[in-house]
């Protein structure tokens, strides 16, 4: 019997692979750059089964071309790339691979968290530049001052399994954390000494402000410029999630006019992002190319999860991580 057809639009860990082979016949876009838009829709009219990646652009107009497609497994957790609802009424299952990235998405907000507030690029700029030999001083009590955290406040947009994180870490730094959700969860804000407050109240009493939400059309620019002016002035925003979240001309102009003390950003409204942009001008932030995912870790268990989904629907179960349930009763016939 001739195997179902795979499009995976980024190359993945060679073992995954190898296992996906057993059960499809595998096609693997092998640049480092995304196939285009135009490559797609003639791409998907002839698989089966399709490896998306957060930057392939998956609107009604390609799916409704995409004939024999069945399913789609997301290497990653964001969907606001794929129209699903459409997808949903098409029949074709779409899975992602959520929780396995919590963990690395967490630590690399922290990572962003602490180099804004210790200065750590600026400071490595400064020795690796010769500045500091220039100083012809090895301390200053005045030199290069940062914040510590302790005591401060974390106040933190989204509470599902990064944002949960990222408070735990919070809490073991001794730090004050406080979080606003869609829905509130006492038994997180019990187990972790969190509190729980209004999106303006979080956003006004925060040092540290660090969003945790998907990108849907009620979530962009839900950082904006009315927003950043009720921020602490020594306040600094943190974004590991989707870039138009934030209202980037507003986080600018928020920088240029000093309502915020810096920004650590590994999200950005385009992708990648140009060389020369305003937001490079500024000392005191840390720009990130998207990295929330990129560990070994991370991202061997997001392939593993996408062949996991991948092998159920081939053997005609439902995939663990099924994001469009409702689509079990309107499957595509197939194999
Ligand atoms: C990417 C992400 O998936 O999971 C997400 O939503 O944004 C990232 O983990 C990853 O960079 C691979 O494209």
């Amino acid at each position: 019997m001739e195997k179902p057809r795979l499009f995976i639009s980024r190359e993945l860990f060679p073992e995954v692979i190898e296992e996906l082979k057993k059960f499809y016949e595998v096609e693997v876009w092998d640049k480092y750059h995304g196939p285009s838009y135009e490559y797609l829709v003639e791409k998907l009219r002839s698989v089966d089964a399709y490896v998306s990646m957060v930057t392939d652009r998956i609107d009604c107009g390609l799916l409704q071309m995409a004939g024999r497609l069945r399913i789609i497994a997301q290497y990653g957790v964001g969907l606001d790339n794929i129209d699903v609802v459409c997808a949903t009424r098409l029949g074709i299952y779409v899975t992602n691979t959520p929780n396995v990235l919590a963990e690395s998405v967490a630590e690399l907000t922290w990572s962003l968290i602490l180099a804004v507030s210790r200065r750590i690029v600026e400071a490595d700029h400064f020795v690796r530049w010769g500045e500091w030999y220039r100083t012809r001083t090895s301390v200053h009590p005045l030199m290069m001052l940062g914040t510590e955290l302790k005591g401060k406040t974390l106040g933190i947009i989204g509470l599902g399994s990064v944002g949960r994180r990222v408070a735990e870490i919070g809490k073991a730094f001794g730090m004050r954390v406080i979080y606003y959700s869609r829905n509130r969860k006492p038994d997180v804000e019990s187990s972790l000494g969190i509190e729980y407050r209004s999106f303006d109240d979080v956003v006004s009493e925060a040092d540290v402000l660090t969003i945790h939400i998907s990108l849907t059309p009620e979530t962009r620019h839900l950082i904006n410029e009315d927003t950043l002016r009720r921020m602490r002035k020594n306040a600094i925003l943190i974004n590991t999630s989707r870039g138009p979240v934030v209202d980037t001309d507003a986080l600018i102009k928020a920088l240029r006019e000093g309502w915020i003390a810096g920004a650590g950003l590994d999200v950005f409204e385009n992708e990648p992002l140009q060389p020369n942009h305003p937001l490079t001008a500024f000392k005191n932030v840390v720009l990130l190319p998207h990295l929330g995912s990129a560990t070994h870790e991370a991202r061997l268990a997001m392939a593993r999860l996408v062949a996991e989904n991948l092998i159920a629907f081939y053997k005609g179960q439902v995939p663990p991580t099924l994001v469009n349930s409702e689509v079990v009763k309107h499957r595509r016939p197939g194999f």
